[in-house]
């Protein structure tokens, strides 16, 4: 009944996955305190690598992008030294993973790099908007309001994605995701409620677009288009207010990403049953109608949820989140109709 799952899916010529179920990115803050990944990681890795791919968790580009603790990065040689370590235990394995390249934008906190950012305590992002409310494990660190990016900072940030794309390659990584989702930086630039701009990167659809799409042209042409893909976040709910407005904004991307091959387009939500009046509906549904080519739906899916929802071509691929936390096992469950563990918070304390 769930075989679908199971079955194997080209994104491209490059990248064959063994089946239809992704290991969601999911953020475990158990890196060490240089941001390395531990040898603990690369087993929790290991253990899932018969997802057909997993994606790691946010992984920063670089300093000013953290807003959790202990989240990894992929920017000294140290830690892409460390990643060579988790790459190779997945592969080993008969495994793929693509790296989720992450900047917190106006949710980063300078408690996590004012030491480590030549000297700048700044938190960037498009405009000078702030918001409510305190990072998350660490309620005593209220946001700041950051720092509306200049076009010297905003040249310098896509070069840090590149940078960070190139790391990931040579780390052993299969591709990258960009983390374009959920109210991080890249997220900030396609919403009104946190871009305010009034140049070339605000106001209009097309603009609001441009720091996204620069930033994966920049990563296409440097690691190539089949190793490349994009997290997108259209309904807002999560460290974002959503606005009418922004639906002609991702009306103009999802146009734009269509020309543009990605291995996939991977929608960012916790649950798909959310409907979003701007969007007339799920945000998976809008992505559909309005994108053709491999999609991933996620967001609180049972491997039988999942399975008629790929039966009815909702979506191509299904992420898995809080369910892979539980088991381990998960895909040699789905394959044998094995129960699955259900996942509770308290998971999220140890890394097995
Ligand atoms: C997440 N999610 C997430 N998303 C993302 O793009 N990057 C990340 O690092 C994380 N980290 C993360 C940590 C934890 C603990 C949770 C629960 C979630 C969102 C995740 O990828 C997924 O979209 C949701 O969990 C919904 O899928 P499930 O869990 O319902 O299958
Ligand atoms: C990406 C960083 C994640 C850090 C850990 C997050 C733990 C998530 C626990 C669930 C939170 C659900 C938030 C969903 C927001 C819905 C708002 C309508």
């Amino acid at each position: 009944m769930t075989d679908n799952l199971l079955q194997p899916y080209a994104l491209n010529n490059t990248i064959t996955l063994n089946n239809r179920i992704l290991m969601a990115p999911l953020t475990r803050c158990m890196a060490d305190d240089n941001l390395v990944p531990t040898l603990a990681m690369a087993e929790y890795y290991g253990r899932r690598a018969e997802a057909g791919l997993i994606i790691s968790e946010a992984t920063i580009i670089r300093p000013d992008g953290q807003g959790n603790p202990n989240t990894p990065g992929l920017f000294t040689k140290e830690q892409v030294n460390a990643w060579k370590f988790v790459t190779k235990t997945v592969h080993d394995k008969g495994g793929k993973i693509f790296a989720q390249l992450w900047h917190t934008g106006r949710v980063a906190h300078p408690h996590f790099f004012e030491h480590n950012n030549n000297g700048s305590s700044d938190v960037l992002a498009p405009s000078a908007v702030g918001v409510e409310g305190t990072v998350p494990r660490m309620r005593d660190l209220n946001y700041q309001v950051p720092k509306a990016a200049t076009h010297q900072d905003i040249e310098q940030l896509v070069a840090d994605y590149v940078q960070a794309a190139k790391n990931a390659l040579e780390a052993g990584f299969d591709g990258v995701e960009i983390h374009g989702a959920n109210g991080y930086l890249i997220d900030q630039f396609l919403h009104y409620d946190s871009n305010h701009r009034t140049d070339e990167y605000g106001a209009t659809p097309e603009n609001m677009s441009r720091f996204p799409l620069a930033v994966v042209d920049a990563v296409i042409a440097s690691i190539g288009k089949d190793r490349t893909a994009l997290r997108i976040s259209p309904g807002a709910y999560f460290n974002m207010s959503g606005d009418v407005r922004d639906r002609q904004v991702f009306d103009y991307l999802l146009n734009e990403l269509e020309q543009r091959d990605l291995a996939f387009l991977h929608l960012g939500i916790f649950d798909d049953a959310m409907v979003f009046d701007y969007l007339d509906g799920q945000a998976s549904s809008y992505m559909r109608a309005n994108y053709t080519k491999t999609l991933v739906g996620v967001g609180s899916y049972t491997p039988d949820t999942a399975s008629v929802a790929i039966a009815n071509n909702k979506f191509d691929l299904v992420a898995i989140g809080r369910p892979f936390i539980a088991n381990a096992d998960y895909v040699a469950k789905v394959r044998s109709g094995i129960d699955l563990v259900e996942y509770n918070a308290e998971m999220l304390t140890s890394l097995v």
